[in-house]
């Protein structure tokens, strides 16, 4: 029985867009806003773990008593501000995609995987990041891209993934999800989907139990990846075929939580 689906999320895993992307534009719409606070790198590192934009600043707001305290309409304006500054930066070509993705991408197309997308952030930002670094063609790529507030929590929360399991008509274990954090590890594994890790500057120390393999990068022929739990492809790049092989290894162990 072959793999049906490849779930992607799209912060931190297609793209290393946290720290000079979404960090950079909240600063931008806070400055914008008169707001006298700015988020440093190792501040936002800590803010991340309440995933959301909007949720994020309603979650400093709550820890520093010292600003003055907004309420939903103001941060939702604060954050449609936020969403303009940040596809201004993919629009100047400021967050590439990370190694392999779009060899996976185009390797899966080939070999009639489909494809979806499941994430926190703001539908807008995934189109833009896509059309920017893969062009207008690969929306369409993706059957369902969901994002943002379709459901109305988010990761941890395994509700975007079984929103895209169902708009597929999917078994979570016929597929195979991408992710770069804990949350998303833990949202993917309790919708019961096996799941692949590329850590990245922000996530390299958290803990990945149950995911299928972990690595920093998917890997190219000239960019080799590092493999911190699991085999080693050949090669040292994830291909479609070491992924399959993986998602057998794995169903078989039955480690697949849910
Ligand atoms: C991504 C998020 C998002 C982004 C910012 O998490 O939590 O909030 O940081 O985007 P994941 P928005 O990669 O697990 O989906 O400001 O649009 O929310
Ligand atoms: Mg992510």
């Amino acid at each position: 029985m072959p793999i049906e689906a490849f779930i992607f999320d799209v912060d931190g895993t297609l793209a290393d867009t946290e720290r000079d992307g979404h960090r950079v534009a909240f600063n931008r719409s806070f400055q914008e806003a008169g707001l006298a606070f700015e988020w440093d790198v190792d501040t936002y590192g800590r803010l991340l773990e309440m995933s959301g934009g909007k949720e994020r600043i309603r979650h400093y707001l709550n820890q520093h008593p010292e600003h003055p305290l907004l309420d939903d309409d103001q941060i939702r304006i604060l954050h449609e501000n936020k969403t303009r500054h940040y596809v201004r930066l993919l629009s100047e070509g400021r967050v590439p995609l990370r190694p392999g993705v779009q060899r996976i991408l185009r390797d899966a197309r080939e070999v009639g995987i489909r494809l979806a997308i499941a994430t926190t952030t703001t539908l807008e930002n995934v189109e833009s990041l896509l059309e920017v670094a893969l062009g207008r063609e690969s929306l369409d790529w993706f059957e369902v891209i969901g994002a943002g507030d379709v459901v109305p929590r988010k990761k941890p929360d395994p509700g975007i993934y079984q929103y895209v399991l169902d708009r597929m008509q999917l078994e979570p274990l016929r597929c195979v999800a991408f992710e770069d954090s804990s949350n998303g590890l833990l949202a993917a594994n309790q919708a019961c989907i096996p799941t692949i890790i590329t850590v990245n500057h922000y996530t390299s120390s958290q803990s990945f139990d149950g995911a299928m393999a972990v690595l920093d990068h998917l890997g190219d022929v000239d960019n080799p990846a590092t493999i911190r739990d699991g085999p080693t492809p050949p090669g040292f790049f994830v291909t479609v075929t070491w992924i399959e092989k993986m998602w057998q290894l794995f169903r078989a162990s039955e480690r697949c939580l849910g």
